[in-house]
Parts: C-alpha cells; structure tokens; sequence
C-alpha cells in the first residue's frame, strides 16, 4: 500500500471554538476541508513513530466516513495502532476513559454533540490530549495556525476497513483494533458508584425514565441501567442511535428533551427522568414534577458525594465555569476545600484536575464530570444522582428542597437567543459594554450594580490567560448578569444571557426561577437593548 502526498491549499474557517471545529455538514463535505484539519493535529502534536490514536465519534451523519480517512491518514502520519469503538462509535466520556486506560497519544473525537445531524445538520471533530482531555487554547491555536499553512496532506492507499466486529485488522503497518465501545467505561461506572445499593433500589420499584435522544448513550444506558443495574427494560428511551438523531435536536433541555419532559410532569411519572446529549457528555436531572438546574446537580453531587464509593473519602475541590451559579461555591465553603472559576468550556478544568486540585467540575449547559475522566460525563451524572437516591431514599425534590434549606438557593436561569444575525448578537453585546462606564453604583429598582467586567481567567497551573469570556454586571447583593456569545453553534451568532440571584429565606425558595428573575431579566434588557435590537420578545430556549 502506498503512501500519498496530497497536494492542498489552506481554508481560512478551521478555527476551534468551545469545543473543537464545527461546521454544516456541507462544509465538512467540501474537498480535503477534514483532511486539512486533521493533518494540522498530526503536524501540531508531532506524533512519535508508532504511537497508538483513540478515535470514536457520537455516530451521526458522516461519522462512519471520516473514520475511514483519518484512519488511512493515521496510518500515512506514523501512528502504530489506532483503537476504534464498533461501528465507529465512541461517546465523549467514553473516549476520554480508553485514552486515559490505554495510555494512547491522545484521540479523536467526531462530534458536534447537542447540535443537530444528518445531511442538512452538524459536524465536528476535536483532539483530546494525552490526559483524556480537550485540547487546551494553546494547543488549539497552534493547529488552528497550522492549518493556515497546509499544503498537502498525508493518506494511505487503501479500502474501507472493517468497524462492524471486534477485533485487529492491519492497515498497511498500522494495527486496527475495533473495541466494545461500552465494556471499559461501563467497568469504570462499577468502580466509582454502588451499583449493589442501585439495584436494590431498582428492585423496589424505584422508577427511572432515561432519554438517550436517539444520540450515542442508548448503548450505554441499557448496558449499564437496564442490563446491570436492573432497571425494568424499556426504562431507557429513544435507546437506539440515529444518523439524524430522529430528526431531533439531541439537546438535554426542558426545550428539546419535550418528551422526557412530559413523562416526568405526568400524573404517573417515575422517580427519576434523565437524558444525554448527542455525544452523552451532557445530562439533565429531573424529579417528578421537577427540573434539577445544572448548577443545583453539581452542588447536591457535591454535598454528597462520600456516599458514592469512589468519593467516600471525600473531593478535593471543586470548579465551575464563570456563567454556572454559585451554588457549588456554597458547598465548597462548607466542605472547607477550594472552588475554582474557569471560562466555559471543559478544556479550562483539565489542568486542575491532573494537579489534583479539583475533583468535581460542572457547566451550567448541563455538564457535570469528575476526575475519573477528562470530559464532563451525562451517565456518570445520572449515575451518582442513583447512587444518592439509592442512599437517602428521599424525593429527588425532597433533596433539592433540603440542600436550599441548609445552602440557601442560587435562583438560575439561562435564556438563549439562537441564530441572531452576528451584526444583531454584536451589537448587542457593544451596547453593554458602552454601558460600562456608567453602570457601577446605578440602582435598578433593587438592584444595584456594583461593578461590572469582561470575565478574564489566568490559569493557576501554567499561568496561561484567556481573555473575552463574557460581560459580567455584577450587583451589590451579590445576584448578575452575564452576556456571552456561543461558541458552538454554526448558525448566525448565538447569545446567552445568564442570570442569578440568592434566596435565603426557606419560605420563598421554592418558587418558579423565572419569577423570581424577572426584574433581573427586565435589567437585562434595559441594559442591552435585547428585545429592540434582535426584534425577538422571548428567548429560543430557557433553562
Ligand atoms: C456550550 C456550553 C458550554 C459547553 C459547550 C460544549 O458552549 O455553553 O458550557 O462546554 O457547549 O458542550 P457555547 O460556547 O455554545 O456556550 V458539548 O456537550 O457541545 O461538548
Ligand atoms: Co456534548
């Protein structure tokens, strides 16, 4: 088989935002565009002359294909052994876990997680470095400044290779193993929570309805809850993994995941609802007639968590990205142990997490991880929230209610503003800053704005510093605001207004978030011109 140089010329759109590259499919389709980028990170990583690669992606449209190229290009770039979930599927949490497990060089990771596939949908691909985690900015950067460089890439000659069964096949002298995508993190959820506990838990009747969105956790979520941990078939629905995810948008919110939704507002709902997103790094937690909040999950996983095995001995610390509530800060307090603020996004947890500083992390877009991987991780999430109910024996509401009670309650929302024209989101994100200089000491009814920023982080470890990371407006009871543009979404510009502020009186702590925000969010308005200028009244999506 022979090795070609392929000539090309550079794309100027392969930058990584949030978390990796995503692009239209179309895009992805267009000649040599993957091919470029994925030899930018072999360039960049300089890999050593028989090294092993994990590669695996979330199974939605093209993903099958673009294994098959990078595959054939880790083969012409000097890769020794390529380890490939079946059928080319790997969740993002799942990769992480053979990485870190197989000490490979890193992985590949095919996914444009919550965002819609199929023909007219997303693509994306990203690198994980050594430690099972996302690329850091100045990795990023540097295969972004690669590619802009590129004039020809490196692929073997030769055919499609067999995914479909387990098992080593060569590709001229690069070995191929095909892995069971789901038995080595299924073997590591054993080793983390009590599963013995959980299934004495199913075994009662507890009920659990988990949507897999038709996205890559199916597999998984039978494997382990209805096969392992005994919960009655058919608790996991929406179980098997589509191209197009069902025509779905694989997002874990009270939006997209509607379905879920409805089951668990029913007369006859079951004890615990739960879903994933596209890639399964994302999860959402609901009680019966009740929406867990991201923030609040991170902060009940941490006030609990010595009743999972695997944390018995209690967390190191914790982080939370700048947007996600303070609730977890709360805890942290409690516990004694420190709480770290990172820019969105998980590569910013990586560093703390390798120095042992942290051992829980969480986002407030439904993320929430350990250290036992470098990706937040949506079934690990569910499972621990298992393992609590399995040990409290009290109502996933009863639990929220109790934490407010002792904590005192992070009142949260999030309002996304979905495909804004980029000049309508900038615009408006130019107004708040203009706002800046006359905004510290103004008072808005209750509110009173105490100072105000553009969110910068200097990284404890490496000293490293990301700037741009959302507008803050801070307020002297400690509530805020937050603008920030997305950095995933691939159509017009994307915009997120965050808001937060702190009930302490038991007596008021259960009331609905959006009436307890809505002079904050009335603030928000005032201060940004959002209603004028993006000619929208409400938000696309709510949390
Ligand atoms: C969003 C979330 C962020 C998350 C990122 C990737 O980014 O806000 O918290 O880390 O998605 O999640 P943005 O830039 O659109 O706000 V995933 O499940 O797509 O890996
Ligand atoms: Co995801």
């Amino acid at each position: 088989m022979n090795i070609r140089s392929v000539a090309t010329t550079p794309f100027a759109d392969q930058k990584p935002g949030t978390s990796g590259l995503r692009k239209k499919v179309a895009v992805f389709r267009a000649p040599t565009y993957l091919e470029n980028f994925v030899q930018a990170v072999f360039d960049t990583i300089a890999v050593p002359p028989g090294a092993t690669l994990a590669l695996g992606g979330d199974g939605r449209y093209l993903n099958r294909e673009a294994i098959q190229v990078i595959l054939r290009m880790a083969a012409a770039n000097g890769f020794g052994r390529v380890l490939v979930g079946q059928g080319g599927i790997l969740s993002t949490p799942a990769a992480s876990c053979v990485i870190r497990k197989y000490r490979t060089f890193g992985g590949l990771i095919l996914s444009a997680s919550h965002n819609p596939g199929g023909p007219e949908g997303d693509f994306g691909i990203k690198y994980n470095t050594p430690n099972g985690g996302p690329a850091p900015e100045k990795i990023t950067d540097a295969i972004f400044a690669r590619s802009k460089l590129l004039t020809s890439y490196r692929i073997l000659d030769a055919d499609d290779i067999d995914l479909d069964h387990l098992g080593t096949r060569m590709l001229g002298s690069m070995g191929v193993e095909v892995i069971d995508p789901v038995a080595d993190y299924a073997e590591l959820m054993e080793s983390l929570f009590d599963f013995a506990a959980i299934r004495e838990l199913f075994a009662g009747g507890f009920g659990i309805c988990f949507d897999a969105m038709h996205a890559v956790t199916g597999p998984y979520a039978k494997e382990i809850i209805e096969r392992r941990l005994g919960a009655p078939a058919g608790s996991v629905i929406n179980g098997v993994p589509l191209e197009d995810f069902g025509e779905g948008h694989p997002d874990p919110n009270l939006t997209y995941a509607h379905q879920l939704v409805e089951i668990m507002y029913d007369v006859d709902a079951p004890d615990l609802g739960a879903a994933s997103d596209g890639d399964g790094d994302r999860n959402m937690i609901l009680g019966r007639g009740f929406f867990v909040t991201p923030s609040d999950s991170l902060a009940v996983i941490a006030a609990n968590a010595t009743l999972a095995p695997g944390y018995a001995r209690g967390i190191a610390g914790i982080a939370r990205s700048m947007p996600t509530s303070a609730a977890a800060d709360r805890v942290a307090k409690k516990l004694g142990v420190p709480c770290y603020e990172t820019p969105t996004g998980w590569k910013f947890f990586g560093n703390l997490m390798d120095a042992g500083q942290v051992t829980l992390c969480g986002e407030e877009s439904f993320g929430t991880g350990s250290d036992h991987v470098r990706e937040k991780d949506g079934l690990w999430a569910v499972l621990f929230w298992l393992n609590i109910l399995a040990r409290r024996r009290q109502s996933v509401e009863r639990i929220l209610l109790d934490h407010w009670a002792e904590f005192g309650r992070n009142v949260y929302s999030r309002h996304d503003y979905e495909a804004l024209p980029t000049d309508v989101a900038n615009g408006i994100m130019e107004q708040v800053r203009g706002a800046y200089a006359t905004l510290p000491g103004r008072a808005f009814g209750n509110y009173t704005v105490k100072a105000c920023d553009d969110f910068s982080y200097t990284d404890p470890i490496d000293g490293s510093v990301s700037t741009g990371q959302g507008l803050r407006i801070l307020f002297v009871d400690g509530s805020r605001i937050v603008f920030r543009l997305s950095g995933t979404g691939t159509e017009g510009a994307t915009l997120r207004l965050y808001l937060e502020s702190f009930e302490a009186d038991p007596a008021r702590q259960g009331g609905d978030a959006q009436l307890l925000l809505a002079e904050l969010i009335a603030i928000a308005d005032e201060i940004s011109g959002l209603y004028t200028r993006s000619g929208r009244q409400r938000p696309t999506v709510i949390t």
